[in-house]
């Protein structure tokens, strides 16, 4: 009956994981998944997330069905955490928001919505992007193609090519763009870069979907949304997909957004509509443990202010991992220069590795990175950076 079924070898990142969790060496390091992890190695639980976590118990919330679209409070601090409180495309009712399961969620959603109100519309991914935006893409039946992004030689982006790339794209095409921490490069756009870049998506008359799965990983929480109310700003209609996994350390519970800044409030209802429509006929309606959680977290002042805090401590420990790995590496190879360690933003940072010495880096010091060479920094910490360090300076030798 099912001898046709394809095999599904499985996500080339989770595999990894499954292969480190198999190593039995005491020396082993994770540096593959794109999951923030503590100076001892955990996931952290947020102390803001506590506190929230113990109202609800407390109140004896029952676990009844939310809207499909999420909770109003939820679809609201979505909409102000990215475009800034008292935004004109929020006060006059011109983005449409829905609660999603995660970044992914949202992508699919809105992959969904593009595909059938806009079936002409082929998607462009940068070279390279996070494996699933293809195939969240693909399997909502959307073509995708790649734009030029990273440059190996500079460590940089090839930034004259792809401004040419996109001046030649068809009228409506989609441009999905990381808004902070490019993942895997950890590369990103300086703000005089994505002003030029908006300029030519508005003068070409493309769309941008800004997926941001990092925000405040990079700079802090509002700089990190320049993209974003840039391309608002010049008028643009921005799709953008927010995940609360890394951010808010909730990675299973499955919590995001998908918005949609509309040139009318008239169309954001049309569109509102719509994506309920969508999650109807998907899952009927998301997640409510995680909704109910973050919400609270974003609209109360007290613990919206004790969860920044706790996102720039995330933030700084990553920073301080990349300037340790930095002078290790550059006190062992002082004729090559690592200042790309410190230049690069987010959890991700691609280290130059070739795959031939990530496959060193993991058989012989249980050194676990993804075969591009893209590392997880947050995978670092006290205890085996030096270990880490040391094992790198080896295999680049
Ligand atoms: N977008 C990017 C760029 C990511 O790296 C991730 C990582 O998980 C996601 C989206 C999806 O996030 P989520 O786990 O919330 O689905
Ligand atoms: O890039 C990463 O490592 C994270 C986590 O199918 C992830 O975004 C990786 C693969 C996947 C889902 C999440």
């Amino acid at each position: 009956m099912f001898q046709n079924v394809k095999y599904y070898p499985g996500d080339p990142i989770l595999s990894l994981m499954d292969e480190y969790k198999q190593d039995a060496r005491t020396s082993k390091v994770n540096l593959g998944v794109g999951v923030y992890y503590d100076d001892n190695g955990h996931v952290p639980v947020l102390e803001c997330i506590k506190t929230v976590e113990s109202q609800l118990v407390e109140e004896n919330q029952p676990h009844d069905y939310l809207p499909m679209d999420g909770l109003p409070a939820y679809r609201q601090a979505c909409q102000k955490l990215l475009l800034g409180k008292n935004h004109e495309a929020i006060t006059s009712g011109r983005v449409a928001t829905i609660a999603s399961l995660g970044g992914s969620g949202a992508l699919r959603v809105g992959a969904e919505f593009i595909h059938q109100w806009f079936p002409q519309a082929k998607a462009y991914v940068s070279n390279p992007t996070w494996g699933n935006h293809i195939s969240i893409f693909e399997g909502a039946g959307i073509e995708v193609h790649k734009y030029p992004y990273y440059d190996p030689k500079t460590i940089g982006i090839k930034f004259t090519e792809l401004k040419q790339f996109l001046t030649q794209l068809d009228v409506g095409s989609i441009i999905l763009l990381h808004p902070c921490c490019h993942n895997p490069t950890g590369v990103d756009p300086s703000h005089e870069q994505w002003d030029q870049l908006l300029d030519i998506i508005k003068n070409k008359q493309l769309i941008p979907f800004m997926d941001i799965a990092y925000q405040g990983f990079g700079e802090d929480l509002e700089t990190d949304t320049y993209a974003i109310r840039k391309a608002v700003e010049i008028g643009l209609c921005v799709y953008i997909s927010n995940s609360f996994s890394k951010n808010m350390s909730l990675y299973g519970e499955r919590v995001g957004g998908l918005s949609i800044v509309c040139p009318t409030s008239e169309e954001a209802r049309l569109v509102q509509s719509q994506l309920k429509f969508t999650v109807r006929r998907l899952y009927s309606s998301p997640p409510a443990y995680g909704g109910h959680v973050v919400s609270r977290v974003l609209s109360n002042t007290k613990s919206y202010e004790h969860w920044q805090q706790e996102v720039y401590i995330m933030r700084d420990r990553i920073r301080k991992m990349r300037s340790r790995l930095y002078e290790v590496l550059q006190t062992k190879i002082p004729d090559r220069d690592f200042s790309y360690f410190i230049k690069q933003r987010g959890m991700f940072s691609f280290t130059g590795l070739d795959p031939q010495q990530v496959a060193r880096l993991k058989s012989e010091y249980g050194v676990y990175m993804v075969e591009n060479g893209r590392m997880c920094m947050a995978g670092l910490n006290s205890s085996n950076i030096e270990y880490v360090a040391n094992a790198m300076a080896e295999v680049l030798k």
